[in-house]
């Protein structure tokens, strides 16, 4: 685990945190006098302390129902103007020419963000989100039309918003503080939905640029050794669904020794036609065909043969 809710690291947080606070003291106080009258005329009215003859029924009290119907009104208000106002800053996107917008996919059961091509038309796309810091950052979220909804959620930065098959959702933020914060999936999908997970490196700006400008997988510091098979088997998500170092069964079967058993052709096939050839003991539908480059697709099955 990252940073969550322990951390205030985006403009709108301490707006989200007010908007909570302020309806969980409000219906405190509601529950408050709802229930604390309620045991009072509980122990009041005992049997043993009210004689028959005693008993009134009251038919009418204006100044009652006027009461209990102007403060519940009046606090009603308050709730609502905190959760629009909160609710109103999150949803109204920054200005996209000085914002950076990156395309979010949700899919069964990963995340990964596709940037804007940089100056040498080379487009980052990645398993992970890196930004820079104290910059607008507008995310533009999808899934698979064949896939279901997920949703995008960012602990650390009290930002939530739903992912939906065929529909554009959109999300931004800026983060003030430098770090590393989890990504969840906040709208239960299926099998793997717990394992959904990504992260936000929050960098510092001239890192990020350096970075942009590259061609690098990763920004300084970031760099994890490796393959450029295994780099296209986690960026596509492979890896939420198919185990490769050892046999265990995630949703579909492992592909640990596949490239020494099948023939290219067949990772081929696999990733174009699923559902044409299915693998022992596991159903169609599920896995979605994959169309890569031809240089991903080398490197590729060459990561299933041996690994790197
Ligand atoms: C949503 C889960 C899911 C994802 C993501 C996924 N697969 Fe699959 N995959 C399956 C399932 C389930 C099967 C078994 C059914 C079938 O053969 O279509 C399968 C079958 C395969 C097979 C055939 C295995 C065999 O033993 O015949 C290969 C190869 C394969 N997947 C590779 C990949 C690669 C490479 C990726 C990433 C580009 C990927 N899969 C992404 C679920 C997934
Ligand atoms: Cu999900």
């Amino acid at each position: 685990m990252l940073e969550g809710f322990g951390s205030r690291a985006a403009t709108f947080t301490a707006d989200v945190d007010q908007a909570i606070y302020i309806n969980f003291v409000l219906s405190i106080v509601l529950f408050l006098s709802v229930v604390a009258p309620m045991l009072y005329f509980a122990w009041k009215y005992r049997e043993s302390n009210v004689k028959d003859e005693n008993i009134e029924n009251i038919v009418h009290h204006t100044g009652l129902e006027i009461t209990w119907t102007v403060i519940p009104t009046l606090m009603l208000a308050v709730f609502f103007w905190y959760g629009y106002t909160s609710m109103r800053t999150l949803r109204t996107m920054p200005d996209a020419a000085s914002s950076i917008t990156v395309q979010v996919e949700g899919k069964k059961w990963s995340w990964n963000y596709t940037y804007p091509a940089n100056a040498n038309g080379y487009v980052h796309k990645t398993a992970e989100l890196f930004v820079p810091v104290d910059q607008n950052i507008i995310l533009e979220m999808g899934a698979p039309l064949n896939d279901v909804i997920h949703s995008y959620f960012v602990p650390a930065f009290r930002m939530k918003e739903d992912v939906v098959p065929g529909r554009l959702t959109k999300q931004w933020f800026n983060s003030t503080v430098i770090g590393n914060y989890d990504v969840e999936c906040a709208e239960y999908c299926g099998t793997r939905h717990s394992y959904m997970l990504s992260k936000i490196h929050v960098i510092d700006r001239a890192t990020y640029d350096a970075w942009f400008n590259s061609d690098a997988k990763a920004p300084a510091g970031f760099e994890v050794a490796m393959s450029k098979g295994q780099e296209v088997f986690e960026a596509n998500g492979c890896n939420g669904c198919h185990s490769v170092a050892d046999d265990s069964i995630l949703v579909g079967p492992s592909l640990m020794g596949i490239g020494e058993k099948k023939d290219a052709q067949y990772i081929k096939d696999a990733l174009a036609t699923p559902d044409k050839v299915i693998a022992e003991g596991f159903s169609a539908g599920i896995m979605t065909p994959y169309t890569l480059s031809e240089e991903d697709m080398t490197a590729l099955i060459q990561y299933l043969k041996d690994g790197k």
